[in-house]
C-alpha cells in the first residue's frame, strides 16, 4: 500500500470504507427528530448487545437475581447500523450518540446517565451492590472499571477495527495494536493469578465491565479468528475467570438481551419473562 500524505487540512471523505463508515461523522448532535418509547418500569434502556450494552444489561440481570425489584427495565433496541443513535430522543439522553443509555425515571425528576461506566456506578450506588463500600476494596473496583473504560477502545477500536473492520489489512496498525491487546490481557492474567475476581475476592462491577471484552475475546466471540490470532490460550487466569462469569445465569440472561444476530435473539426486554 502506498504512504499516505496527509493533507494540510483534513476534509470529510465519506468514501474511507470499513465496515462502520456509513455511521462514521466529524460532527455531533442529531440528524432527525425521533422520541424514544417509554415503558412501564423506573429504569428504561435503549442499547444494543455489543461488549458495552451487554455490561448493563448483565448488571441489571444481576441485581434483580438479588432480589432489587426496582432494577426491573425495559430494554428498547437501538439500531446503530440504521443511525438510530442519532435520533433527537437518544441525543438528549446521551450526547456523545453511542449506546448504551439510561433514564431512570424512578424520582420526581428523571435522571439521564451515559457512559457504560458511569451507568454500572449509578446503579451499583442506587441499590448498594456489586461495588465494595470499604474504601481500599471500592478503589480497587473503581480502578479497574475505569481501566476497562480507558482499555479497550484500543482493543475494540484499535485491534479489532484493523484486523477485522478496515477495507484492507494493514500490517502496521495491526501490529501496534495486537501488542497493545496481548499487553492488556497479560494485565489481567497477572492481576487474576493472585485474585479470584477483578477486584478481589468479591464479584463486582469490574468484573461485569471487563468480561464481555477481554472474556469474550479468551472465549473467541470477538473478531473472527482473534482467539488464534493473539494465542489467547496463554492467558489462563483470564479463561478460568472468563470460564466462571459465564456459567452465571444473570450472565447468561443479560447477554441477550438487545441481541439482534446469531443464536438466541431478544431484540426488546420489557419482562423477566421474556428471558424465560
Ligand atoms: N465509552 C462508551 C462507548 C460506547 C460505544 O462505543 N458504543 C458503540 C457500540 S459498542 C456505539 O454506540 N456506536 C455507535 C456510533 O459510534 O455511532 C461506553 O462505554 O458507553
Amino acid at each position: 500500500m502506498a504512504d499516505y500524505l496527509p493533507p494540510k487540512v483534513w476534509t470529510w471523505d465519506t468514501e474511507s470504507g470499513g465496515t462502520f463508515a456509513s455511521i462514521n461523522r466529524p460532527i455531533a448532535g442529531a440528524t432527525h427528530d425521533k422520541e424514544l418509547p417509554i415503558g412501564k418500569h423506573p429504569l428504561q434502556l435503549y442499547s444494543l448487545a455489543t461488549p458495552n450494552g451487554q455490561k448493563v444489561t448483565i448488571l441489571l440481570e444481576e441485581l434483580l437475581a438479588l432480589g432489587h425489584t426496582g432494577a426491573e427495565y425495559d430494554a428498547w433496541l437501538i439500531k446503530i447500523g440504521d443511525g438510530d443513535q442519532f435520533g433527537s430522543g437518544f441525543v438528549a439522553v446521551n450526547p456523545n450518540s453511542k449506546i448504551p443509555a439510561l433514564m431512570d425515571h424512578s424520582g420526581a425528576t428523571p435522571i439521564r446517565v451515559f457512559e457504560s461506566g458511569a451507568i454500572l456506578q449509578y446503579l451499583a450506588e442506587k441499590f448498594g451492590a456489586f461495588l465494595p463500600s470499604e474504601p481500599a476494596a471500592r478503589a480497587e473496583c473503581l480502578s479497574w472499571l475505569f481501566w476497562q473504560m480507558g482499555s479497550a477502545p484500543y482493543l475494540g477500536g484499535g485491534f479489532g477495527h484493523f484486523y477485522a473492520y478496515a477495507p484492507s489489512k494493514m500490517e502496521y496498525p495491526i501490529n501496534r495494536f495486537a501488542m497493545e491487546a496481548k499487553r492488556q490481557l497479560d494485565v489481567l492474567d497477572k492481576r487474576l493469578a493472585v485474585s479470584e475476581y477483578i477486584a478481589g475476592d468479591e464479584y463486582t462491577i469490574a468484573d461485569i465491565a471487563i468480561w464481555p471484552w477481554y472474556g469474550g475475546l479468551v472465549k473467541g466471540r470477538l473478531y473472527g479468528d482473534s482467539a488464534e490470532f493473539l494465542s489467547v490460550h496463554e492467558y489462563k487466569h483470564v479463561l478460568r475467570w472468563a470460564d466462571a462469569i459465564d456459567a452465571r445465569p444473570a450472565v447468561q440472561r443479560g447477554r441477550r438481551v438487545n441481541r439482534v444476530s446469531g443464536e438466541e435473539q431478544l431484540p426488546e426486554r420489557h419482562d423477566a419473562s421474556d428471558l424465560d
